[in-house]
């Protein structure tokens, strides 16, 4: 951690002054003077100081932190506003179970920055086609019962191309939390939704005026006016102190920063929807944005080195827009025959799922990868699949962002070499 954060001198000098404070007897230290005064003498956080009594850390021997976006990204050209803020991926590599720290969930570039919003100030206004326009104060929104869900979030940026060497290169554009807050149609409900209401229109206040608009059907299934994240307030980069969450659909729609939400007669095509995000092909199916059937190994995966042949524990993830990860398949020999992975408990609707499959290398050249299958019954695609459905050659597929051509949630397969190396096996 940078000792050089404010968040960080603010709490050491709390700490002081509480230690300052604090007489107590003898018998009463919170660790023996030896553990302290061994952690001051070789420089490393001394874990008994009143700073992190206050606030935990993670030990200095855990140093995953966020993968920052590669050069093309920063390249970007055109009009850039202050201040200037690269986004960065999260390290897929590194996570542990389903959910994503919030410290490490990935966040992306905001033109405009973050803004700094007083919670104390911060409303949030619902009109349009309703009864009763309402506005609501954070307070207001706490007094309704909450919902905890765990959801994925995913930008339609999470794209996995043959050049990318490890997992966080290929899928950092994605994370999981436990979102908290209240289910917009309770507040709809509140309102009084008009007969001819058909979406919604929710805009953020950071300086683009972010805005994306949800057909009602989806409003009134699982979408979410959300304040809480892992367990405390939703981060700034996230959205303090209020985001929608849109579960399962691309992450553009989970507006952060929410400040209004206007109930329409219809789509309305803003800057996000018609700036890069639309192709003139049909079957980008405008505006049914549901991530499809998804899976990545994550151990082994690229950059990895397996030391010796024998037993290994293959984990990944798996996730679908569409509902509930029904299965996930592995192939360990090249794609000739799959095996069902276990999927770890809990396996949650909208969410990451965690899948292990035992598997004995032998010591030779192979490529493993998996497939999920979601409740629905849709089976994520190859690439060569993928390509196929829309007609293109697969290095056209390769070429082209975002969600032109759908999303790209084609399955990553990675080749074990003979000397144990695992590297990118994504056909070019
Ligand atoms: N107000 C606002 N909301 C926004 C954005 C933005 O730039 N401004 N970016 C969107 C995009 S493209 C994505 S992928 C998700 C990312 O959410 P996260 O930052 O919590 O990971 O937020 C979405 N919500
Ligand atoms: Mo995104």
């Amino acid at each position: 951690m940078d000792s050089k954060q404010p968040g960080r001198r603010r709490f050491m000098k709390r700490g002081v002054a509480l230690a300052g404070l604090a007489v107590s007897p003898a018998g009463m230290a919170l660790a023996p003077e030896s553990a302290s005064a061994q952690a001051r003498s070789s420089g490393v956080p001394d874990m008994n100081s009143m700073e992190y009594v206050l606030y935990g850390a993670r030990s200095h021997f855990v140093d995953t932190v966020r993968v920052l976006e590669g050069p093309a990204h920063h390249e970007t050209r055109g009009p850039r506003p202050d201040p200037y803020r690269p986004g960065a991926g999260t390290p897929v590599k590194d996570l542990i179970g389903i959910i994503t720290p919030s410290s490490l969930h990935f966040t992306t570039q905001h033109f405009y920055g973050i803004p700094d919003i007083n919670p104390k100030e911060h409303k949030l206004t619902l009109h349009g086609l309703v009864e009763r326009p309402l506005v609501f104060t954070m307070d207001d929104l706490k007094r309704f019962p909450a919902v905890s869900r765990v959801h994925f979030l995913e930008c339609v940026g999470n794209k996995n191309v043959p050049r990318d060497k490890n997992v966080n290169d290929t899928h950092g554009r994605m994370a999981c939390s436990e979102w908290t807050g209240v289910p917009l149609s309770v507040l709809l409900k509140e309102a009084g939704v008009k007969n001819q209401a058909t979406w919604i229109v929710a805009e953020g206040l950071d300086g683009g005026k972010h805005t994306k608009s949800v057909p009602m059907a989806k409003v009134m299934d699982d979408v979410l006016v959300a304040y809480g994240q892992n367990g405390e307030p939703v981060r700034p980069d996230h959205g303090y102190p209020l985001r929608l969450l849109v579960p399962g659909f691309e992450g553009i729609y989970n507006v952060k920063w929410l400040r209004t939400i206007k109930v329409v007669d219809g789509p309305y095509v803003g800057f996000q929807e018609n700036s890069r995000f639309v192709a003139p092909d049909p079957r980008s199916r405008d505006f049914i944005y549901e991530l499809g059937p998804k899976s990545v190994i994550t151990f082994p995966s690229g950059e990895d080195r397996l030391p010796e042949r024998g037993f290994y524990a293959i984990s990944g993830l798996a996730w679908s827009g569409g509902g509930t990860v029904r299965r996930v398949e592995v192939s360990t020999d090249n794609g000739r025959t799959w095996k069902d992975a276990q999927l770890q408990e809990p396996v949650l609707k909208r969410a990451f799922t965690r899948f292990h499959l035992m598997w004995k290398w032998n010591g030779e050249e192979t490529v493993i990868q998996s497939r999920c299958i979601d409740d629905l019954g849709q089976i994520q695609p190859s690439v060569a699949e993928f390509a196929k459905f829309w007609n293109k050659s697969i290095s056209e597929i390769h070429r082209t962002s975002g969600s032109k051509f759908g999303h790209a949630n084609f399955i990553q397969p990675w080749k074990v070499t003979a000397d144990g190396s695992v590297q990118n096996a994504l056909e070019a």
